[in-house]
């Protein structure tokens, strides 16, 4: 059946639309092939990737190791498929995911270059109304967002932003061809992974770099260096006991690396620093699971934060400048950076720091950069800013569900989900890892991938039922809400202005968005399909 848009073309009728063709996109797309449903995916960019399209900022790669940061659909694949270092850089990501589109014939139902608008849920038939930026207007059973976490790019609005003579970029919205800084005076605005990944990069090649450093940050040394062919045996040999093991563990990733249980008030000083030396030196996000109470006991955190603090005093020579650079904060409760020379970078001649916490950022001139106590001038301003997280993809699309409430209504105090699935008034409208999903806090591919299949699974379930519509209930949603809560207070993880609580985006509500626990969270969905989707209301 079609009618007429307004622009006199058909309206296409689908049984599922898909936005974006980043890692959920595209595995939600070939779950909708194995269930032939009619599907079309939308997506902005002009290739498939997302977060791996977006992000081509020097240095940019992934901080969970390869083999455990790869999709596990496909088992072929992942026994052929060789990752060539411990952390795969954005180029081996991205040709990682363009050889999973192109085996898996994909790019024939993604329209590139296409933004959706507004997705609009007519009651009479319960159909979604698409629409692009392009003219596009389709209507569909079902609408999948996979339009990402941390893809929508926050570039602060500073005055005089675009009266710059200079060349701005944002890490999220890379130039495809690159940028030289050869010769240049560069700016880097914002010390999170973004920015602690590039800033070394960029040092190498910067006549001279600045860096205006608003929070300070932890880092632990990343440690990448070429994939042991060894370990990618041994992991091959039982790539699916690692994802089961996986899925035991707190943050979905390094089930294998023993993480101790014991608290670290139970070591003697010499005993712990022993410890967290051996840690320091396996490197990378591991660190925060060397013992079991870092995130849940001050006084245990603390003990990891001093260690932290006194590397970063090691390696920064000049005292004033590595006293800027020591967080004062709970280790952890901002997201932890891994990195490859990022101290390292405060020795050299042509960098400095610039505190913007004590003298904000004013504005920014034709010439350079204004704070309250200093003119910088500058030839190129990169934005390490970071991402309006979690819910900024979703809130710049005019979804409307029942009663044509909008989602930014329904959201208006911060996003309300049900198992970051779905949110009440919305039918037959899912979320890949929206908000009160481990989503972010944790390995994220495998979390995505679990949401495809939980979402493939009820479609199929519909489907065999009889049945056309799904719709989260409030009382579950509630409930809901309130243990991801409850969850977030057990633990360190609100003591801080993090992207997890919204804290970097002004005006944004402070809510706490990631559901802490992958065990806890997939028993639950689990049990949720057993009862007949409970906390579900189906018609
Ligand atoms: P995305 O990759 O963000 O894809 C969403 C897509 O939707 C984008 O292509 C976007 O263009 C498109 N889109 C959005 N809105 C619209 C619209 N209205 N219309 C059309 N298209 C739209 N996670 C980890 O677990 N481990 C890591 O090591 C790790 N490293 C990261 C490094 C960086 C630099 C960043 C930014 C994130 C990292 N992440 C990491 C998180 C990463 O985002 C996820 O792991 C994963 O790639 C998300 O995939 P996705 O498909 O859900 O979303
Ligand atoms: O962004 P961020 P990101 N004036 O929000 C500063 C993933 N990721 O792109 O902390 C001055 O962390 C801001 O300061 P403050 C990962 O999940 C992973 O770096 O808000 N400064 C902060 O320093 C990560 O957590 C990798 O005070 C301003 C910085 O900008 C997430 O993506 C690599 C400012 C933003 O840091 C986001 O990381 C990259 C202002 N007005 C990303 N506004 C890996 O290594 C913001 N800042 C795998």
């Amino acid at each position: 059946m079609s009618e007429a848009n307004p622009n006199g073309c058909e309206v296409r009728e689908l049984d599922i639309v898909i936005v974006g063709a980043g890692i959920a996109g595209c595995y939600m797309l070939y779950k909708s092939r194995e269930l032939r449903l009619e599907a079309q995916v939308f997506e902005a960019g002009d290739g498939v990737g997302g977060t791996w399209y977006w992000n081509r900022y020097p240095g940019a790669r992934c901080d969970i190791e390869s083999m455990e940061y790869s999709y596990q659909f496909d088992k072929e694949l992942q026994q052929e498929w060789e990752w060539t270092e411990r952390y795969a850089s954005q180029p081996e990501i991205l040709a990682y995911i363009n050889h999973v589109a192109d085996r898996h014939d994909l790019r024939k139902d993604i329209q590139f270059e296409t933004r959706v608008t507004s997705a609009h849920f007519d009651e009479g038939d319960a159909r979604w109304t698409v629409e692009t930026d392009r003219g596009d207007r389709v209507r569909a059973c079902f609408v999948v967002m996979a339009t990402g976490c941390l893809s929508s790019a926050n570039t602060p609005d500073f005055p005089g932003l675009h009266d710059f003579a200079g060349e701005t970029y944002h890490t999220g919205r890379w130039p495809h061809e690159g940028v030289d800084f050869t010769g240049k005076r560069v700016g880097v605005i914002g010390t999170g992974s973004s920015g602690i990944q590039s800033i070394p990069i960029i040092a190498k090649q910067a006549e001279h770099l600045t860096v205006f450093q608003r929070t300070p940050n932890y880092s632990v040394p990343a440690h990448n260096g070429p994939l042991d062919p060894e370990v990618q045996k041994r992991v091959k040999a039982d790539y699916d006991g690692l994802r089961d093991r996986n899925r035991e563990v707190p943050f979905g990733a390094f089930a294998d690396v023993e993480g101790a249980e014991e608290s670290a008030l139970e070591a003697s000083p010499e005993e712990r620093d022993g410890h967290y030396e051996r840690w320091w030196e396996n490197g990378g996000l591991t660190f925060l699971v060397s013992y079991g109470d870092l995130m849940f006991d001050p006084a245990a955190n603390i003990t990891a934060a001093e260690f932290a603090q006194r590397k970063i005093r090691e390696v920064v020579k000049d005292p004033a400048v590595a006293e800027l650079l020591v967080p004062d904060q709970t280790i952890g409760c901002k997201r932890l950076c891994a990195d490859t020379g990022y101290f390292e970078a405060y020795n050299r001649p042509n960098v400095s720091l610039v505190d913007v916490r004590k003298a904000p950022i004013q504005e920014i001139t034709p010439e350079g950069l204004l704070t309250s106590d200093a003119e910088f001038e500058l030839d190129a301003i990169v934005f390490a800013t970071g991402f309006d997280a979690m819910t900024g993809a979703l809130l710049s699309i005019d979804i409307r569900g029942r009663d044509g409430v909008s989602l930014a209504e329904a959201w208006s105090e911060g996003p309300r989900c049900y198992l970051g699935l779905q949110s009440a008034g919305f039918p037959n409208l899912f979320t890949i890892t929206g908000p009160g999903s481990p989503s972010v806090l944790s390995n994220m591919i495998p979390s995505i991938e679990q949401h495809v299949e939980w979402i493939a699974d009820c479609i199929a379930y519909l489907r065999a039922n009889g049945k056309s519509q799904i719709e989260a209930t409030v009382e579950a949603q509630n409930d809901w809400i309130d243990h991801v809560n409850e969850v977030a207070d057990m633990t360190l993880y609100r003591g801080c202005n993090s992207w997890y609580l919204g804290a970097n985006v002004p005006g944004k509500p402070q809510v706490f968005m990631p559901y802490i626990g992958v065990p806890a969270y997939l028993a639950k969905c689990n049990e949720v399909v057993a009862n007949g989707y409970e906390g579900f209301a189906t018609r």
